[in-house]
């Protein structure tokens, strides 16, 4: 009788043990970098003075007078954004030139000495109230280096530095992103000294105070920089993660040592480690023109409608987030030819992903973690990004089989893992049934938030086969999707 008892103890512990959720696998993401994944494309905004300098690096000795963008207009530039799909928008508030885009009071240098609406004009105050109007987050670009700032080089500078990013992380609503670039050129005008200024890039920042300043005044805000914390550059500026693309990442410097913004071993950051401690995710920052800043005589050179999608799948389908910068011209608007670009794009999105052809399917798994439903198989189809579907712990090359009841053709395989649970797959293949067999037409590595797999020719199939071939953790998948161009 006792030991029947012990028996069923024990029984039911080992179902409530194979029951319970898998422990997380290695570096996991925190709930605002969750969120960030979700964005998958933003845009940027790269406008100042050099707008009308027809310049990428401004001197830092611009009259504030020449940034007169007389016909600017936020919403009608975030509505072409949002009707491509764009999901957040970031805008250099301040670029290297030092001139600000909204009315500082740490500097003179600024919207408020420009005849622009008398002096009156606030870029980021606009583009802010405009994002959130179109339901977009709003993140901002504030330059470490300034070329206008006699304080530049000195500690003087970082409590000017600290203030701007005070005052726009204080009084423009909620922040998505903050973003520090590692550019530091040297010469420039510092308040007239018209010098060259180096400073130590790995000293002079300290910028852990100034992460702790974002934590503390936008608690939900993702900090990008070459090396995080939260999100980390890409290592290109073309717009592309690298295969695989692991979201793991401990960044080193480019001599061995400690790594800081500006100085990261580049070549490892497209990849980043697969077994990395950090979780710090891909960002690939591209232009949709050759420059950063609108000139005139790129308008014939603005990316097509098929390289922006060739981009996507490139950053996004492995992976990582896409921010595509579109700059304003001389107006204040998007520019025509940017506009046309950026709207095929749109469509294209939502002609290829508007419909997920396994939503009816039937799917079998050839382990399910403690045999419950809760984890079961058909989480996978769900459309519900928060079910998955996992196995027991010793299970690393589990398959699951999808039949759709009748043949579909498709182009686009999206696969995704719960990354809250850590990134546990380290490949898989895809296969259909065909006369009587399995026949592989697919394969991945990296998978994290997505992957996305765009075939050369569409595939028809009634029945597709997903195995796992590698794994570092029992798979822990989210969803599986397929779709037609
Ligand atoms: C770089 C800058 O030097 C470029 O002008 C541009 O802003 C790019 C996104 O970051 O560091
Ligand atoms: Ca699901």
């Amino acid at each position: 009788m006792l030991s029947r008892r012990l028996f069923l103890a024990a029984a039911s512990t080992s179902v409530a043990r194979a029951r319970s959720a898998p422990a997380p696998y290695g570096a996991i993401p925190s709930e605002r970098q969750l969120h960030w994944h979700d964005l998958e494309t933003t845009a940027f905004l790269h406008f100042t003075v050099n707008t009308f300098t027809d310049k990428e690096w401004g001197y830092g000795d611009e009259d504030p007078n020449l940034f007169n963008p007389a016909a600017f207009d936020a919403d009608a530039i975030v509505a072409v954004l949002a009707d491509a799909g764009m999901r957040g928008v970031i805008l250099t508030a301040k670029h290297h030139d030092g001139f600000c885009l909204w009315p500082t009071s740490t500097t003179d240098h600024s919207v408020r000495a420009s005849s622009w609406r008398t002096g009156k004009g606030d870029v980021v105050r606009d583009l802010s109230a405009a994002a959130r109007r179109h339901n977009l987050k709003f993140g901002v670009y504030l330059s470490p280096w300034d070329r206008n700032s006699p304080h530049y080089g000195t500690p003087q500078y970082l409590e000017v530095y600290r203030r701007q990013l005070t005052e726009l992380l204080t009084n423009y609503g909620p922040i998505f992103e903050v973003w520090h670039d590692g550019a530091n050129g040297g010469d420039g005008f510092y308040g007239g000294a018209r010098q060259k200024r180096t400073i130590d890039k790995r000293t002079y920042y300290d910028w852990p105070k100034t992460w702790d300043l974002v934590r503390s005044l936008q608690p939900d805000a993702v900090i990008f920089s070459d090396v995080g914390p939260d999100v980390r550059w890409v290592g290109n500026e073309r717009g592309i993660a690298g295969d695989p693309c692991w979201c793991a990442y401990d960044p080193v410097g480019a001599d061995g040592g400690a790594a800081s913004p500006g100085d990261v071993r580049e070549k490892e950051s497209p990849a980043g480690h697969r077994h990395g401690t950090k979780w710090l995710p891909a960002e690939c920052d591209v232009s949709i023109r050759p420059g950063w800043f609108w000139h005139e005589r790129e308008n014939a050179r603005v990316k097509t409608p098929a390289q922006l999608i060739d981009l996507y799948y490139r950053s996004v389908g492995r992976g990582a987030n896409l921010l595509l910068n579109v700059p304003p011209n001389r107006d204040g608007l998007l520019q025509k030819e940017d506009i046309a670009s950026l709207r095929a794009f749109g469509d294209y999105r939502r002609a290829t992903f508007g419909k997920n052809l396994v939503t009816r399917a039937k799917v079998s798994a050839s382990n399910t973690r403690g045999n419950a439903r809760a984890y079961g198989p058909a989480n996978l189809v769900d459309g519900r990004p928060e079910t998955y579907w996992a196995t027991d712990d010793s299970i690393l090359t589990p398959d699951v089989t999808i039949d759709l009841g009748r043949a579909a053709t498709f182009s686009v395989i999206r696969i995704s893992e719960a990354i809250r649970f850590g990134q546990r797959i380290d490949a898989v293949s895809l296969e259909r049934w065909n006369s009587g067999s399995w026949e592989p037409f697919a394969s991945a590595t990296s998978i994290g938030p997505r992957r996305l797999i765009r075939l050369e020719r569409p595939v028809t199939a009634v029945r597709l086969r997903l195995r796992v071939t590698q794994a570092s953790a029992s798979p822990v998948l989210s969803e599986f999707a397929l779709f037609a161009e």
